[in-house]
């Protein structure tokens, strides 16, 4: 099965209005320049809900080859919600992913594994691809070695999603995230074989052999090629260096 590698920039809470779109242009031209071809790596941005609209039209107007999404969905549909945003009105600005189960909001928000799996569920139910990001802490990792947490997260959002389902998977180590402290290519390649093993168990082979698994933690230009050399890391997940033009498209335009 040939997987698409996918880079994808999760700005966070980071550019503001008149930055985020003179990203997504500057970065269409970067990209125009370097011939890029969008069948061989998709490329993905990700910023703050009140720039989808924004995105969307640019994208739209232009054709541009960049995909987008959002951060973070609700896990309802409708109703007395205040502050939240359903997947409804993602699909609706045209989104094709949805981050969900970030650490940063399983911890700074508290989401569960279950409310993690409402939300890829809500995400499914509205066609969008879920992003599913998992990941250990140091602790975790001291405790129960490399890929006991990252599956058993990985397994609890899974349990509503059908052996059809289109999904992306994201193995974020906590520890590597925006800590400039990247896990090795090796490290994040035996928790992705582990992760797409649990794939396999849960889902099918079909499922397992299709679905991308990025990895995300500290990814820079410097160090993506290490990471895509490896059989079952698709693509990444780039925090703080999708905020510099210049080294995210060095990253879309890695060699192996
Ligand atoms: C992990 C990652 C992007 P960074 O949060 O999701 O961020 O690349 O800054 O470590």
């Amino acid at each position: 099965v040939n997987r698409v590698p996918l880079i994808a920039g999760n700005w966070k809470m980071n550019l503001d209005h008149l930055q985020s779109i003179a990203f997504v242009q500057k970065l269409a031209w970067s990209l125009a320049d370097a011939k890029h071809d969008d069948a061989s790596v998709e490329v993905a941005v990700f910023p703050p809900f009140t720039d989808l609209r924004s995105v969307q039209t640019l994208v739209s107007a232009d054709k541009l080859p960049i995909a987008f999404g959002a951060q973070d969905l609700s896990e309802h549909d409708s109703g007395a919600y205040t502050g939240e945003i359903s997947g409804a009105f993602l699909k609706a600005l045209e989104c094709a992913y949805v981050l969900i189960g970030h650490s940063e909001r399983r911890t700074l928000h508290s989401e569960s594994d279950e409310q993690v799996a409402a939300k890829v569920s809500a995400a499914l139910k509205h066609n969008l691809v879920p992003i599913i990001c998992v990941g250990e802490t140091s602790e975790d990792l001291e405790k129960h070695g490399p890929s006991a947490v990252p599956v058993a997260q990985l397994k609890a959002a899974l349990s509503g999603v059908s052996a059809t389902a289109d999904i992306v998977v994201a193995y974020e180590p906590v520890w590597a995230i925006g800590s400039g402290q990247a896990a090795t290519p090796e490290q994040a390649e035996q928790v992705a074989a582990a992760l797409r093993a649990e794939l396999r168990e849960t889902l099918g082979e079909d499922v397992a052999a299709k679905t991308r698994i990025l990895y995300g933690g500290s990814v820079k230009a410097a160090n993506i090629a290490g990471f895509m050399r490896e059989p079952n890391v698709d693509g990444a997940l780039v925090g703080g260096a999708s905020l510099d033009l210049n080294e995210f498209s060095s990253i879309v335009r890695y060699q192996k």
